[in-house]
């Protein structure tokens, strides 16, 4: 397995394991830490033998955020020609699921980073906010979009215009997190929730996402367009004949991926 300078990799039956591991940063997303979680996600969404990721960091910080210090001395054409936003758009747009696993702080670019994952668990520990107002910008890897479509304009705008952080519940509340666990069982969850992901055909679950990415991009129509022609397209899979004759016979399927 490579090893990288910045995050931890490991692999455990169907499942990849991206850990971030720069504690005396608050695992802080500097430019090298792009380049390692872009280089483990794009291999692993490459092995189909993987079919799900999950992302997390320590238990005091999913990510404090992009890396102020490497960040400060910056001209804004520096920050437009390091096309930091480039290497995050390919994490974004890898085909398998990702699950953030959040302890801790996930602010700034660590919020961010966990919106383009396609679920986020949250240990009770976990901080969420977008406190780049205090430094004088605003979010820049997608808060002020990605927010507002998961929690909406006015719970996005409190937080992105005070820079104050939300707990756990709140982001619970809010829609932001999909469930809040003990920290001590975070890990735990997130192996649960990307084994079962990781046991569906993944044909079907890069169609799922493909689907659910749309949604968060374009219009109804559009939309539903698209879900049906995918939908369709899927019948054209071994993976679909299994699935429904295994229910029919009551036994469970036995995916083969194609
Ligand atoms: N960048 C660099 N270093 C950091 C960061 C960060 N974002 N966050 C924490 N650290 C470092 C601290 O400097 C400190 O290092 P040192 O020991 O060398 O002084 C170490 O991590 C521990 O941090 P603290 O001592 O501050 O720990 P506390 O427990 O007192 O506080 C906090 C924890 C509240 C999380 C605090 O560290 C904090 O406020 N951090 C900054 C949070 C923040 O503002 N994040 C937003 C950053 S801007 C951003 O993310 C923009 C995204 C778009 C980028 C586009 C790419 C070009």
């Amino acid at each position: 397995m490579t090893e990288y300078e910045t995050i931890l990799v490991d692999t455990r039956g169907r499942v990849g394991w991206i850990t971030l591991n720069r504690p005396d940063a608050l695992n802080a997303l500097n430019t090298q830490v792009m380049r390692d979680v872009v280089a483990a996600a794009s291999a692993f969404d490459a092995d189909e033998g993987i079919g799900a990721i999950v992302l997390t960091g320590s238990e005091r910080a999913f990510a404090a955020g992009a890396d102020i210090k490497e960040m400060e001395s910056k001209s804004g054409l520096d920050i437009l020609m390091d096309d930091h936003f480039g290497g995050w758009a390919t994490f974004a747009a890898v085909r398998t699921p990702v699950i953030a696993a959040v302890s801790g702080y996930a602010l700034g670019g660590g919020c961010e980073l966990a919106m383009m994952c396609d679920i986020i668990l949250a240990a009770d520990t976990a901080k969420f906010g977008q406190p780049e107002i205090n430094l004088g910008v605003i979010p820049g890897m997608g808060g002020s979009q990605r927010l507002i479509r998961a929690v909406g304009y006015y719970k996005a705008a409190d937080l992105v215009l005070t820079g104050r952080m939300m707990d756990a519940a709140e982001a619970e509340r809010a829609g932001l997190v999909s469930r809040v666990v003990p920290a001590a069982e975070l890990l735990d969850e997130a192996g649960r929730v990307a084994d079962t992901i990781a046991s569906k055909s993944l044909p079907s679950v890069y169609a799922a996402k493909a689907a659910l990415d749309a949604a968060m991009e374009t219009t109804l129509t559009e939309g539903l367009r698209f879900e049906r022609h995918v939908f369709a397209s899927l019948f054209d899979t071994a993976d679909q004949k299994e699935g429904m004759s295994a229910f029919r016979e009551k036994r469970a399927p036995d995916f083969q991926n194609r």
